[in-house]
């Protein structure tokens, strides 16, 4: 169910159980900023979720509240994660869906990292 993303913060949402070690996932990447861990109903053969360590709700909030070190720190982590899985050439995605239009569903903020086959065309 998409959410809205303008509510409070939750700190019982599922990303945040699983940044308190309280719920597994896979995790691949952590550092001081971000913590990355494979999506549990990939959509490509890499499917990867990048998440900021911070309480935010959306990318609409971190933009707005989180400082630019820990904006910094997390574009280099999503940067880092690709790098990692060996995507950059020849290439990948990356999605950020913001509120009930957008369809974003956790209200932790997410990056969607996939990879591994030729996405295709975007269509909204
Ligand atoms: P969305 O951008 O909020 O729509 O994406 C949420 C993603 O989180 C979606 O791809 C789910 O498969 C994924 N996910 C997960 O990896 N682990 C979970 O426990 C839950 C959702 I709930």
């Amino acid at each position: 169910m998409p959410i809205d993303a303008t509510l409070p913060y939750d700190d019982d949402n599922i990303f945040a159980r699983i940044l308190r070690g309280k719920i597994p996932a896979k995790r691949v990447y952590e550092d001081a900023h971000a913590l990355a861990f494979h999506d549990i109903a990939p959509q490509a053969p890499v499917h990867v979720l990048v998440i900021p360590k911070g309480r935010y709700v959306s990318w609409d909030d971190f933009a707005a509240t989180a400082d630019d070190t820990e904006i910094a720190g997390f574009v280099r982590a999503v940067a880092t994660v690709a790098r990692e899985q060996g995507l950059v050439e020849p290439g990948y995605r990356l999605l950020a869906n913001v509120g009930s239009h957008g369809g974003q569903e956790v209200p932790h903020l997410h990056v969607h990292l996939f990879g591994g086959r030729a996405l295709g065309r975007m269509v909204a």
